[in-house]
């Protein structure tokens, strides 16, 4: 029996809504690891995002802003973008979305009121109501074998709460590796900067090493335009085929490639400094191609790589797209992207990831992909009924759990039953 568009288009909402999200890819830590989870109204608004957004309001001198406390920046911040223009940004309005979310009378919102709202401590029960009004289930940290100050926790990783998860990012061995030599060679691994003798060893013993200590779901690294495959003679071509690949497919680790990132193109804005590049798909599919038992999430930052990132994957089932990332997580982009990935994958990707920074950021990101996605599905849906095609509650609940957690789940050999 089929529903009327209306019916069917509330059912589909309710459904997303009422799906818990598997949040594969933020920059949040677990509570354990003390001043590395942010949270609160300061962070919020020193988010790089907003940051760079209020420099096209207040134009001070760079040293100016970053000489001001966190406080005090967090209060420039908001007089530029919440006082003297309005909140119509993805992250400004995302603030508000929080805002509300957490009790505000965003009608009269001030930051007096934002900073009594939301609490700089993250205190368990804090960040239970901050998961529940998300509706995550799961959150996948970001990191960083070579960030001492996140390292130094990793040796309790083990008792730490469980709803957050490792992944090992490896930016600065790929795309910095003259840089962590020394850094290598200090914590007794047998390096040097020519990948010779038992450098390709050691670099190996220290994948596993990271890999013990931190049980990562995936392993990833970003790069910018300049991703080559093969390049059997460049160090990250050597150290990704002879070291990464290899121990990805021993221990059953996908490798996450986020492609398109060109950082510090502004260094004077700092975290907000990065930019994107248009990055070619063709190394990819020859990866997927040569690799096919390696397993590859793909995420890429340029709007113009989309489709091609789509096709690929119509081509190599080792290769998950995964979420709209940073620049193209926008309502615009999101809902394009998408629609293209359900037209030409159907629900078989990973819908979105947060890339949450500031714990309170789950709120918005995730409220906006249901937004979206519920938009998205309705339409696809309404089409299917009217071709005859029965859509029931179960088949809706079928689907959006695959795109928010199964797809993930199921690719990094993660089981349902795992919490
Ligand atoms: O490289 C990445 O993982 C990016 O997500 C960067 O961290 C970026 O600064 C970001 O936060 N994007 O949302
Ligand atoms: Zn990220």
């Amino acid at each position: 029996m089929t529903m009327a568009d209306a019916d069917l288009a509330s059912l589909v909402a309710r459904v997303v809504d009422e799906t818990p999200a598997f949040d594969m890819h933020t920059h949040l830590f677990a509570p354990e690891m003390g001043s590395l989870l942010l949270c609160g109204a300061d962070e919020a608004l020193n988010f790089h995002y907003l940051v760079s957004e209020s420099f096209r309001v207040h134009h001070m001198p760079y040293h100016e802003f970053w000489g001001l406390s966190k406080a005090q920046r967090a209060e420039v911040v908001w007089n530029s973008l919440f006082r003297d223009t309005s909140p119509v940004s993805e992250a400004a309005s995302g603030v508000v979305e929080i805002a509300r979310a957490m009790g505000c009378d965003t009608g009269r919102l001030t930051l007096t009121a934002l900073r009594e709202a939301l609490s700089d401590v993250p205190t368990a029960e804090y960040i239970s109501r901050i998961m529940n009004l998300a509706n995550v289930t799961h959150i996948v940290m970001t990191n960083d074998p070579f960030d001492d100050q996140e390292t130094a926790f990793w040796s309790e990783m083990g008792g730490m709460d469980k709803r957050f998860l490792a992944s090992l990012r490896l930016d600065k061995l790929m795309n910095q590796y003259s840089s962590v030599v020394p850094v290598l060679i200090a914590k007794g691994y047998e390096v040097d900067e020519s990948l010779s003798g038992r450098s390709v060893v050691e670099l190996r013993r220290f994948l596993e090493d990271c890999a013990d200590a931190v049980h990562p779901l995936y392993v990833a690294f970003s790069t910018a335009d300049d991703f080559v495959y093969p390049e059997p003679d460049g160090v990250r071509g050597r150290i990704l085929k002879e070291v990464v690949l290899p121990f990805c497919r021993e221990r059953g680790l996908p490798l996450s490639l986020m492609m398109g990132a060109r950082r510090q193109v502004n260094p004077a804005l700092r975290a907000a400094g990065d930019s994107l590049a248009n990055a070619p798909v063709r190394p990819l599919e020859s990866l997927c191609a040569d690799y096919p038992d390696n397993r590859f999430l793909v995420s890429m930052l340029a709007r113009e790589n989309q489709h091609a990132l789509v096709v690929a994957a119509r081509k190599f089932h080792n290769l998950m797209p995964f979420g709209c990332w940073w620049f193209v997580n926008t309502d615009t982009l999101v809902e394009e992207i998408i629609r293209m990935r359900l037209e030409l994958l159907g629900p078989t990707f990973i819908a979105q990831h947060s890339d949450a920074r500031v714990l309170e950021h789950l709120i918005y990101k995730w409220q906006r992909a249901r937004r979206v996605l519920t938009r998205v599905l309705a339409d696809k849906y309404e089409n299917l009924q009217s071709s005859g095609w029965l859509v029931t509650e179960d088949v809706i609940r079928r689907d959006v759990e695959q795109l928010f957690s199964g797809n993930f789940r199921q690719f990094v050999g993660l089981a349902e039953s795992s919490g």
